[in-house]
């Protein structure tokens, strides 16, 4: 693990136009921060999902036309807050399913796994701790129907190219008839998102600055983070933000394990992130470039950000 993280530090940062992968925000403080940005009232994201699974979970769980039994599998479940109300409208139900949930991080899982069997006892839960494709594979012999779930607007992550591989390899291991529903962040008044991501309080600079800090702590780095600063960009054209760390000053960083000292130019970027915004016809698009049939688009009331459900 640390290891493909030096090398990928080592490329990102040796390149042209440095770049670090935002995909190793997430260690614990990491996560931590995340957890705030989710509760900053800019950060729309959560609560609209939130909305679209507790008030549409009837017509999401009716447009499935599955049989029972089925199973759910959520890909990188988390703490599985938003899932919550979709799970509870099952139950109560008595919908036969059985709840998969898959995340990387076994504390998450864990977290996950005791909240649930305490606020929904007769839930059949198999939590599974580890990479999605290993787990999924097993999907393909289940003889029931299965929803998968990837929300959150994580695809939102991937270029277009890394997107559709991506959402090829979900679709290779899923049955004919499997679902995906899968959550996007939709373009909207650039403003809301602007004050989204370049917040007013701070939190998601700290957010990218920790990545530095993990270099610190785990590859034995001596990055001075307040000679760092963060800057975000939504360009409406493309639906794309774009975050960055900047260099205050002309500095050397010498990262230890790498053997190696890196040199960084007054105002030089490092790119951490995309985070894309689709309208609903790129949403199709990209549900068809990865052999799915789009079936339906859930969206909250104020059409901030769609639950899309497609059929393998
Ligand atoms: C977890 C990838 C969906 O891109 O909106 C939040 C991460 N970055 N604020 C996103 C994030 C800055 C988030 N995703």
């Amino acid at each position: 693990m640390t290891d493909t993280f030096a090398k990928d530090v080592l490329s990102g940062l040796t390149a042209e136009k440095k770049y670090l992968s935002s995909k190793y925000f997430y260690d614990d403080n990491g996560s931590r921060i995340f957890q705030e940005i989710m509760n900053m009232p800019e950060y729309y994201l959560t609560d609209s999902e939130f909305e679209i699974l507790s008030m549409q979970s009837k017509q999401i769980i009716d447009a499935l036309k599955f049989s029972e039994p089925f199973n759910i599998i959520e890909l990188g479940a988390g703490d599985g807050f938003k899932t919550f109300k979709l799970l509870e409208y099952l139950v109560n139900q008595n919908i036969d399913f059985k709840y998969v949930p898959i995340d990387i991080s076994q504390e998450a899982i864990d977290i996950l796994t005791n909240r649930l069997k305490q606020r929904l006892p007769s839930l059949n839960i198999r939590p599974k701790v580890g990479d999605y494709f290993e787990i999924l594979k097993v999907n393909k012999e289940s003889n029931y129907p299965s929803l998968l779930l990837f929300l959150g607007s994580n695809i939102g992550n991937y270029k277009q190219e890394r997107a559709v591989e991506l959402l090829e390899l979900f679709n290779e291991n899923m049955k004919n008839g499997d679902k995906l529903l899968i959550g996007m962040d939709l373009k909207k008044n650039p403003i809301i998102i602007h004050n989204a991501y370049y917040d007013k309080h701070g939190i998601t600079k700290r957010f990218n600055l920790n990545l530095l800090l993990r270099i610190n702590r785990e590859l034995d780095a001596d990055f001075k983070i307040d000679d760092f600063d963060f800057y975000c960009h939504y360009n409406p054209d493309t639906g794309e933000v774009k975050s960055y760390i900047v260099s205050l000053r002309n500095q050397k960083v010498t990262i230890k394990k790498l053997n190696k000292t890196f040199d960084f130019g007054y105002n030089e970027l490092i790119w951490t992130e995309l985070s894309k915004k689709y309208d609903l016809l790129e949403i199709k698009q990209l549900a068809n470039m990865a052999n799915f049939k789009l079936n339906n688009n859930f969206l909250d009331c104020k059409h901030l950000f769609a639950d899309s459900l497609w059929e393998k």
